[in-house]
C-alpha cells in the first residue's frame, strides 16, 4: 500500500495541469515530466486516477495489481481500485471541463489533437514495450497498436477542420437550410485490454474532437497502458477534466458510468454478455450506446486460390495477438479440393511457432492474456473434440522453456468442424482455429454467414467474379480479397453487422456520429411567414 507521500513522488502533481489564466491549459506551467514509474527501479509503482487534471487515489483507498502474462513473477504496479464515488467525481470533472472544450473552435480542438499523435509517436516503443510487458502481444504488434493510436490521433486532427454538415437547398424561397454537428456532452469510454492504446484513441479521438468530454475506464488487465496514454493526453495539451482516467473492475466503475444520468454516451468495446447488459441499462436512460462486441470471422479458401498466399494470411490473422483479436479468424472455411493440402501446410506452420515473451524478438506469438483464458481455451479444445473434431496441432498449455510462469496456450487447429458446432459459433479469444471443409462458393458463402456474428471475413481465390461475389454476399462490416481478417485501418468504418455491435461504426467519419447530434438550422430571410409543406405547392 502507497501513502500519499509515495503517490505523489511518483505521479504527476497537480502542477503541470492547472488551468492557466486563460481557463486553457497552459504547457509553460508543467514541470519537468518525471521518468515513467514503469521505468524506475526498484518496486512496483502505485497509479491513481486522473480526474480534473490530478492523479488520485481511489477514494476507498484500495488498490489492484497489474501482472506481466508471460510472467506472473513480474508485477508491473498498484491501481486504483474505484468505485462509484470516484466515477462521480471524474463525471463532475468532465462537467466542469465541458463548456469550455465545447466552444473552443473544433480547428484548436484538432491542434491539441495533432499535437498528441505527435507525442504518441515519438513515444512509441516505450509505450509499445510497456503494452508487451502488461498484455503479452509480441513487441511487433505493440507497435502496431499504438501506430494505430497516431493514426486515428492524425485523422480525427484533421476532422477539426472538417467535422462537414450539409447545406441544402429550401423548399421555400429565401431560406436557407443547413445542419451541423454538435457534441453530445460526456462520454463514458469503456475499453478492452487487447489493443490498449488503438482502442481507447479510436474512441476518445473522435469523442474529443466532436467537443465532448470523457471519462476512460479501461480494462481491468491494462490499466498501465491506460495510464501512460492519458499522460500523454494531459501533456498534450487537452485542458483539465478533458480526459479523465478512472480505473478498476467493470462492475464497479463501468457499471455506475453506464448508469450515470450525466453521462451522454458510453463506447464500449468487450464481451457481448457485458455488451447485452450494458444496452439494457442504457435503454432505460434512452442514453446512447455504441457496441463493438464479439466475432467468428472467416477466411473462405476457393479451389482456385494462391495457396502459398492463404497459408501466410490464415497463420497472421488465426495466431497474430494469440488469437485474441476481435477480427481474428478462428473458422477456416475451404473448398474440399484443396484442403488437405491447405490443412496440411497449416499444421507444419502452426508447429513451428515460436511462444515466449513477446519482448524477445524471435517470439512469434505471446501469451494469453490470463490464467482464466488459458482455462476457457483449452475448455473449448475439449468442447470441439467432444463434437467430433480432429486436433491437428496444439490442444493445450504450451510449457518448457521460458513459459512456465506465463499463461502460454499452443496455436491449435481442429479439422472436420461442422459449421453449426460450438467452436464454429462461439467466440474463443484464444489461437484456435476450426477447420470447415465445403465443396464450393455457394456452400462457403452460406457457411461464412451461419454466426450471430458479422465483423470480418475474408476469401482468397484468384477469380474476379467470385471475389465480387463475395464482396456481395458476406454479412460483415469488413470484407477482405486475398488478405486475412485482420489489420482494418483507422480511416475506413470499422464495426461488425448482427450481434457483433448494435450498428454503429467506429474509426474512419463513421465514429463522428456515435459522438454528435445533429441539429438542422433553417433561416428564413424572406422578411414574411412561409409555411413549409402548404406556400410551396
Ligand atoms: C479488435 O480486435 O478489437 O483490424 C480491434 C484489426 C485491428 C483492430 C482490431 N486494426 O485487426
Amino acid at each position: 500500500m502507497w501513502g500519499m507521500r509515495g503517490f505523489k513522488s511518483v505521479l504527476r502533481n497537480g502542477g503541470r495541469s492547472r488551468r492557466g489564466p486563460t481557463g486553457i491549459y497552459n504547457r509553460r506551467m508543467t514541470q519537468a515530466i518525471e521518468r515513467p514509474p514503469s521505468e524506475q527501479a526498484g518496486e512496483a509503482q502505485a497509479y491513481g486516477n486522473f480526474i480534473g487534471g490530478e492523479w488520485r487515489p481511489a477514494q476507498s483507498g484500495r488498490t489492484f495489481e497489474s501482472r506481466n502474462p508471460a510472467d506472473g513473477d513480474d508485477l508491473i504496479g498498484h491501481f486504483a481500485a474505484s468505485d462509484a464515488a470516484d466515477v462521480a467525481a471524474a463525471v463532475r470533472a468532465a462537467e466542469d471541463a465541458l463548456p469550455a472544450w465545447r466552444s473552443m473552435p473544433a480547428p484548436k480542438r484538432g491542434e491539441i489533437m495533432y499535437h498528441f499523435g505527435a507525442l504518441l509517436g515519438e513515444n512509441k516503443e516505450r509505450l509499445a514495450r510497456a503494452m508487451t510487458r502488461e498484455m503479452g502481444k509480441v513487441i511487433a504488434e505493440a507497435r502496431g497498436d499504438v501506430q494505430e493510436g497516431v493514426d486515428i490521433a492524425y485523422l480525427m486532427a484533421g476532422e477539426g477542420r472538417r467535422l462537414f454538415g450539409d447545406t441544402t437547398p429550401s423548399e421555400l424561397p429565401s431560406k436557407w437550410a443547413m445542419s451541423v454537428r454538435e457534441p453530445i456532452g460526456i462520454a463514458g469510454i469503456i475499453t478492452p485490454w487487447n489493443f490498449p492504446v488503438a482502442i481507447p484513441c479510436w474512441k476518445m479521438t473522435a469523442a474529443l474532437i466532436c467537443g465532448n468530454t470523457v471519462v476512460l475506464k479501461p480494462a481491468s488487465d491494462t490499466p498501465h497502458c491506460a495510464a501512460l496514454l492519458v499522460e500523454l493526453m494531459a501533456e498534450a495539451g487537452f485542458p483539465p477534466g478533458v480526459v479523465n482516467l478512472v480505473t478498476g473492475s467493470g462492475a464497479d466503475v463501468g457499471m455506475p458510468l453506464v448508469d450515470s444520468p450525466d453521462v451522454d454516451v458510453i463506447s464500449f468495446t468487450g464481451s457481448s454478455d457485458t455488451g447485452r447488459e450494458l444496452a439494457g441499462r442504457a435503454a432505460r436512460r434512452l442514453k446512447r450506446l455504441s457496441l463493438e462486441l464479439g466475432g467468428k470471422n472467416a477466411i473462405a479458401v476457393m479451389a482456385d486460390a494462391d495457396l502459398d498466399l492463404a497459408v501466410d494470411g490464415i497463420v497472421w490473422s488465426a495466431f497474430g495477438t494469440t488469437g485474441q483479436r476481435c477480427t481474428a479468424c478462428s473458422r477456416l472455411v475451404v473448398d474440399e479440393n484443396v484442403a488437405d493440402e491447405l490443412v496440411g501446410r497449416l499444421a507444419d506452420r502452426a508447429a513451428g511457432l515460436r511462444l515466449g515473451s513477446g519482448l524477445e524478438v524471435e517470439t512469434d506469438v505471446g501469451p494469453l492474456i490470463n490464467a482464466s483464458a488459458v482455462e476457457k481455451v483449452g475448455g473449448y479444445v475439449e468442447v470441439g473434440t467432444d463434437e467430433g473434431a480432429r486436433l491437428l496441432s496444439g490442444g493445450s498449455r504450451a510449457e518448457g522453456d521460458g513459459l512456465a510462469r506465463g499463461n502460454f496456450f499452443q496455436p491449435t487447429i481442429l479439422d472436420g468442424v461442422k459449421p453449426m458446432d460450438r467452436v464454429a459459433q462461439e467466440e474463443i479469444f484464444g489461437p484456435v482455429l476450426s477447420v470447415i471443409r465445403v465443396s464450393g462458393y455457394e456452400e462457403a458463402a452460406t457457411v461464412v454467414n451461419q454466426t450471430r456474428y458479422g465483423l470480418s471475413s475474408s476469401i482468397y481465390t484468384r477469380d474476379t467474379n467470385t471475389a465480387f461475389r463475395a464482396m456481395r454476399d458476406f454479412r460483415t462490416g469488413i470484407v477482405y480479397v486475398n488478405a486475412g481478417t485482420i489489420g482494418a485501418e483507422t480511416h475506413l468504418p470499422f464495426g461488425g453487422m448482427k450481434q457483433t455491435g448494435n450498428g454503429h461504426r467506429e474509426a474512419g467519419h463513421a465514429a463522428l456520429d456515435t459522438f454528435t447530434e445533429w441539429k438542422s438550422i433553417y433561416v428564413d430571410y424572406s422578411g414574411r411567414l412561409q409555411r413549409a409543406q402548404i406556400d410551396n405547392q
